[in-house]
């Protein structure tokens, strides 16, 4: 076989293997099988040199169009492989734009935390100031400075979280010294009487702590409100038109307040308040007890042994307190049977408000 021929069949070889490689790497080698340069049609073209003189423009003629023929068949194949792959990417990393989102659950305040900024608002319309204090207490702001005696029992170990270890053999200094949890609000506002002088209007709200076993009416911390206001001239009056005020917010301009006679150390008079049944109107039914009325919460005129430790003068200015349970207020103003559901964290329950 002339050289011309072999030419020519090294050519039709190299097309035929490039008209049915499947993908670029087959293609780059058979590239470099012919066109590269240990290339079997290399090795051929390298040998023209060697050739007599005439034969050598139409064999140099044969192998040019050999050479231009693979590279043109290479460029062409190559061009399909790539789009083909091309689209197989495409295909394959689709993202369809159309297809609604992921939806993140949105979340929202728990219901305590609903009813103590609704009862904050109805106190700061009434030009009330929001104070806030410690959870970890002395003695003295939790029991002493609000007229407890030395052996109250709320005092006892029993009622109240100590931060002391309380074994007998421990050392102990003077009761007022004593550090615990507070088991009410008012600390805060002994604080304030301390550094502020009357007018006083403020609201106290926060967690409170005391030794009490779970059960439908009662949390070992929950979260009181308490309230407070110092200025001349103020009467049991003002006290009971402000509740009237508040439970006609919070529960409704058709509910009616009674206040029973009742006692608080840091309080005299004191009264627990309660609100007309939503169910029967007072006439009492099963959802009151058959009472009629509700308890919602304690209050009473400041006791002036109260504004003697804080230094406020009791011949000149007198005051109203009075303190409630969120958990409470939340379970009368939604039919909460159970204070405990509103710790859980069940979302089945929670969702609802
Ligand atoms: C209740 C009753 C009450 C007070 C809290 C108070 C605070 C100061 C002075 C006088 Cl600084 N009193 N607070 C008064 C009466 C009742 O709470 O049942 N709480 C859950």
């Amino acid at each position: 076989m002339g050289i011309a021929e072999r030419i020519v069949e090294l050519k039709d070889e190299a097309l035929e293997r490039i008209a049915t490689a499947n993908d670029l790497e087959t293609l780059e080698a058979v590239r470099v099988a012919y066109l590269g340069k240990k290339g079997e049609l290399t090795a051929v073209l390298r040998g023209l040199g060697e050739l007599p003189a005439e034969q050598r423009p139409a064999v140099g003629k044969v192998s040019n169009e050999a050479r231009d023929a693979i590279e043109q068949a290479l460029l062409e194949r190559r061009a399909v492989l790539e789009r083909e792959a091309l689209e197989r990417r495409i295909a394959a990393e689709a993202i369809d734009v159309t297809l609604p989102g992921r939806r993140r659950p949105l979340g929202h305040q728990h219901i305590i935390h609903q009813i103590v900024d609704e009862i904050v608002d109805v106190f700061v319309g009434l030009g009330y100031r929001i104070a806030e204090g410690p959870e970890v207490e002395l003695d003295y702001y939790n029991f002493t400075a609000l007229n407890h005696p030395p052996e109250h029992p709320a005092r006892a170990a029993t009622d109240t979280f100590y931060v002391r270890d309380l074994s007998a053999d421990a050392p102990s200094g003077p009761i007022e010294s004593e550090v615990l949890l507070r088991t009410h609000t008012s600390p805060v506002q002994v604080r304030v009487m301390e550094k502020q002088r009357p007018p006083i209007y403020v609201l106290a709200p926060g967690k409170v702590f005391r030794r009490d076993v779970a059960d439908p009416s009662h949390l070992p911390q929950f979260t009181q409100i308490e309230g407070l206001v110092v200025d001349e001239g103020i009467t049991f009056g003002d006290l009971k038109g402000t509740l009237e005020h508040f439970v006609r917010e919070i529960f409704g301009p058709e509910r009616r307040v009674r206040l029973r006679p009742h006692f608080f150390p840091f309080t005299e008079p004191s009264a627990e308040v309660d609100v007309s049944c939503a169910m029967c109107g007072g006439e009492g039914c099963r959802s009151c007890g058959g009472e009629g009325w509700l308890e919602v919460l304690g209050c009473g005129m400041v006791d002036p042994n109260v504004f003697r430790y804080v230094g406020i003068d009791p011949e000149r200015y007198s005051g109203f307190a009075f303190g409630m349970g969120a958990e409470r207020i939340a379970a009368l103003k939604h039919g909460i049977p159970d204070l405990r559901l509103l710790i859980e964290g069940d979302m089945r329950f929670l969702r609802q408000f």
